[in-house]
């Protein structure tokens, strides 16, 4: 299928979209270092921030989609769903990485500024997990499916259910097993969740995160992506954030919410996702645990639209969407290396 025909597929057809290779490249003249300059004041509304690179145009389309009045519910689901389809991208949605016996397994949850959320585990065989997790928010009396019983709940509500492993990650996959060390080593260039917190016209924040999960983990391994507070966390009075990374590290410390409830103490969300990383970095202490091979990052936003971002070590970036444009960031570090 042709990449236009592919977008129109989506309803996004005047989007462009790369894979993180050619976003690397293409948004290299766009990287800026260091700490957003909207930390006093914030940026005008609308606005969407999502982690990583390839959320320059996921960022983009929901801002356009802001602009033209959707709600910051609709345009995050909007902006991450292009991800999602896209198979290039493989740690997200189709063409994610699977797990150590080759199956694809996607996380994801959502949540509105009144405190909605709905989310979906383990779950085989639906792209578009970011909605499987709205429907569960919206058509369900419960606020997280999981495995058999989400995958059940899609076929139910119509989304259609697809092989999810391209030949790329397959072929990654059986690399892995010539040695199939099972213990999934979280590093820099495998950790592409994507989690965008979107603010719109009338001051609603919204938030999505949606994973393959890290590459090759063990079959019904959970990360943090599908769990309010953990991967995300929304207050409609305060701010949202999202968290990338080694997930397990960040369910142990309930990160998202973390970085929340700081805020709402008077930290700004930079304060915050630097307050949140630091308390991170001490449960490793604390345990006697190494960080070398890990990476979290941590990306947040005010009612006020003040955004911040901050991770562990080197490499994190994420894209800030606002009526000033769109622009990757390199997120400032606790570490050096
Ligand atoms: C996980 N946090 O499953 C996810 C992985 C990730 O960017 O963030 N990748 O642990």
């Amino acid at each position: 299928m042709k990449r236009s025909d592919f977008l129109k597929t989506l309803g996004l057809g005047a989007v462009g979209v790369l894979a993180s290779s050619e976003l690397l490249a293409s948004s290299s003249q766009l990287l800026v270092t260091g700490q957003p300059p909207a930390e006093g004041g914030g940026a005008a509304k609308p606005l969407a921030v999502g982690t990583w690179p390839f959320a320059e145009h996921t960022t983009r389309a929901s801002l356009e989609a802001m602009q033209k009045g959707a709600n910051a519910l609709d345009a995050v689901e909007l902006g991450v769903k292009i991800c999602e389809a896209d198979p290039r991208e493989r740690s997200v949605g189709l063409g994610g990485r699977p797990d150590r016996d080759g199956r694809v397994t996607l996380d994801a949850c959502i949540m509105d500024h009144l405190g909605n959320i709905g989310s979906v585990a383990a779950c085989e065989y639906v792209v578009h997990v970011s909605s499987l997790a709205r429907a569960v928010m919206e058509r369900t009396p419960h606020v997280m499916l999981v495995g058999d019983g989400a995958t059940q709940f899609a076929k139910e509500q119509g989304f259609p259910l697809q092989n999810l492993l391209v030949p790329d990650s397959e072929a990654e996959w059986k690399k892995w097993l010539e040695k199939a060390e099972y213990k999934p080593i979280p590093n820099i260039e495998n950790h592409d969740t994507i989690g965008q917190l979107t603010l719109d016209a009338e001051g609603r924040l919204a938030g999505c995160c949606t994973t393959s999960g890290m590459a090759f983990k063990m079959h019904g391994r959970v990360g943090d992506s599908p769990i309010i507070g953990a991967g995300l966390y929304v207050d409609g009075e305060v701010g949202a954030a999202t968290a990338t990374g080694h997930g397990e590290e960040v369910i142990r410390t309930v990160g998202s919410f973390r970085v929340v409830a700081a805020m709402k103490s008077g930290r700004s969300p930079q304060q915050a996702c630097e307050d949140a990383v630091r308390e991170i970095h001490k449960f490793f202490v604390r345990r006697g645990k190494p960080w070398a091979d890990t990476q979290i990052g941590f990306i947040a936003v005010s009612t006020r639209g003040e955004v911040g971002g901050y991770a562990l070590r080197p490499g994190f970036s994420y894209a800030v969407a606002s009526a000033d444009g769109v622009r990757v960031r390199a997120a400032e570090s606790m570490l050096d290396a």
